[in-house]
């Protein structure tokens, strides 16, 4: 049975001791989930086992710098030109789901900004733009009839970007399950994977002649624990059983994509988005909990894309599993669902955004700094282990890192982010570091370009390199952008 990361000998010393001062919480540790948050202890930051050169770190030539959107999160114009309504809609609109009782309109009004936008990503330097499309702008109902003036505003989209020599990198799912498929089951029904591969085959017809790097699915953990099991997302579930069968229906959608994208010849790379997080055990004598922790929140997802398994650890009443029940999970997978998931991908992103500790029993402990977003516990060094992990334990694939970023200290609008400067660069330079001991790593994407709608924290998390003011929708680079343009123009890191 594999391990969960651990580091150094050093490392896991400090980190116990750091453990002894932290603060327990039941482990909840897929992104973006309120109930990853314990009362920040005042650990001190983890010292870093490694320290960079004196000299820049330079990434080699054709290094991709990009940066992440989410359509729900930034396009705004959730009624024009016939879209349909996603789960998100649905939830955002319940009392009390969103911290500050907002929803997905105006956000970041990209649908109608997107030219400025673009020059905006133009003077920053940017070589690639992630972004997801709303299956609901473009199927309505999630299936039959295309919303041709929905499609076309993708269409416009992609030929800004590559007018302006912006690589488009196109998310097909970011949890914006269109609600006439959640009315009929969701990732319940194995019929959502045959719905997601024919809206697939749709963008590829209408927009494969970009030749984009296209991403199935964005963190199918999030979308099946924190909308399904945690109750915190959309659809709202707090049914294990459901997450279960979000994790399989969602890497079944994965793999029948990419065979559609395989059918249709269409020019580009395509991969899935997974958030993955070392999960380091706090007390080195009683690791199992932190196994089953690594299992369900890393293993779950990479070993069946990448070795076409599931792996048996992953769910179970055991500490750290996914409380589901095993046999139904198993009853859920039919003849050659794992040789379609495994079908050879052409890269596999990922999204990083920090480590947990897990104690002897199951619990999440603080052993890193968190940002202003709790859940999220900071360390550069993390990135390289998980990268390093991946060279070693999975067949070689190119990797690229789809998301990388820290909310603003403050919900205010501000352009002063020091803290977000401090983790780009630690976090470029771990990127550095890995690509120098022969991980195959093409490109960095920092999450987000623009302050956002984030989900169930609404507009009080602001995650951008730009400040939106969402009253005028005045866009302002913060000084994160300006150090990230600086990194890009020079192609390499400085140590400070
Ligand atoms: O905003 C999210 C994004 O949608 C998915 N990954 C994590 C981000 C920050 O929580």
């Amino acid at each position: 049975m594999p391990t969960p990361l651990r580091r150094d000998g050093d490392l896991t010393r400090r980190t116990f001791l750091l453990a002894a001062g932290g603060v327990g919480v039941t482990a909840a540790l897929a992104a973006c989930t309120p109930q990853g948050a314990s009362p920040a202890p005042a650990t001190s930051a983890t010292p870093a086992a490694w320290t960079p050169p004196a000299e820049p770190m330079a990434f080699p030539q054709g290094y991709t710098w990009g940066a992440s959107t989410s359509a729900f999160q930034i396009e705004g114009a959730l009624a024009a030109d016939g879209r349909g309504a996603s789960v998100w809609d649905t939830f955002a609109a319940l009392p009390g789901k969103i911290a500050d009782d907002s929803t997905g309109d105006p956000a970041a009004d990209q649908y109608h900004r997107y030219v400025e936008d673009v020059a905006l990503m133009s003077s920053l330097g940017l070589g690639a733009y992630r972004f997801s499309i709303s299956w609901s702008r473009v199927l309505p109902t999630g299936a039959g009839e295309i919303n041709q003036a929905g499609l076309d505003y993708y269409r416009r989209l992609v030929d800004e970007l590559v007018g302006a020599g912006i690589r488009p990198t196109i998310t097909l799912f970011h949890w914006d399950l269109p609600q006439a498929l959640q009315d009929v089951g969701g990732w319940s029904s194995r019929d959502t994977a045959a719905r997601f591969a024919d809206y697939a085959a749709v963008c590829f017809e209408a927009l494969g002649d970009a030749g984009a790097d296209w991403l199935t699915l964005n963190e199918p953990k999030t979308h099946a624990f924190v909308g399904h099991w945690y109750g915190v997302h959309a659809p709202g579930l707090r049914d294990p059983d459901a997450a279960a069968a979000a994790v399989h229906h969602q890497l079944l959608a994965h793999g029948l994509a990419v065979q559609r994208f395989r059918e249709s010849s269409t020019p580009g790379r395509i991969g899935a988005a997974l958030n993955l997080i070392p999960v380091i055990p706090t007390d080195p004598d009683y690791p199992e909990a932190a196994t089953f922790t690594d299992a369900r929140e890393n293993r779950l997802f990479l070993d069946p894309i990448l070795k076409g398994s599931y792996p048996d650890d992953a769910i179970g009443d055991q500490a750290g599993q996914l409380p589901a029940d095993p046999a139904e999970f198993l009853a859920l997978q039919q003849p050659g669902d794992l040789d379609l998931i495994s079908s050879p991908c052409d890269l596999l992103a990922i999204q990083y955004y920090g480590v947990t500790g897990i104690d002897s029993i199951g619990n999440t402990v603080e052993i890193a700094p968190t940002s202003a977003a709790t859940w999220q516990q900071i360390d550069p060094q993390g990135l390289y282990d998980l990268l390093t992990r991946l060279k070693d334990e999975y067949p070689a694939i190119p990797l690229i890192l789809t998301e990388n970023g820290i909310p603003d200290a403050t919900a205010d609008i501000t352009v002063d982010d020091p803290d977000r400067i401090e983790f780009l660069r630690s976090h470029f330079q771990q990127a550095a570091r890995a690509i120098g001991d022969g991980v195959p790593l093409e490109g960095h994407y920092v999450w987000s370009l623009l302050d956002n709608f984030e989900w169930a924290e609404g507009y009080t998390q602001r995650w951008g390199i730009v400040a939106v003011d969402f009253d005028t929708q005045e866009r302002t680079p913060k000084k994160s952008a300006g150090f990230f343009a600086d990194v890009i123009a020079a192609g390499a890191v400085s140590r400070d």
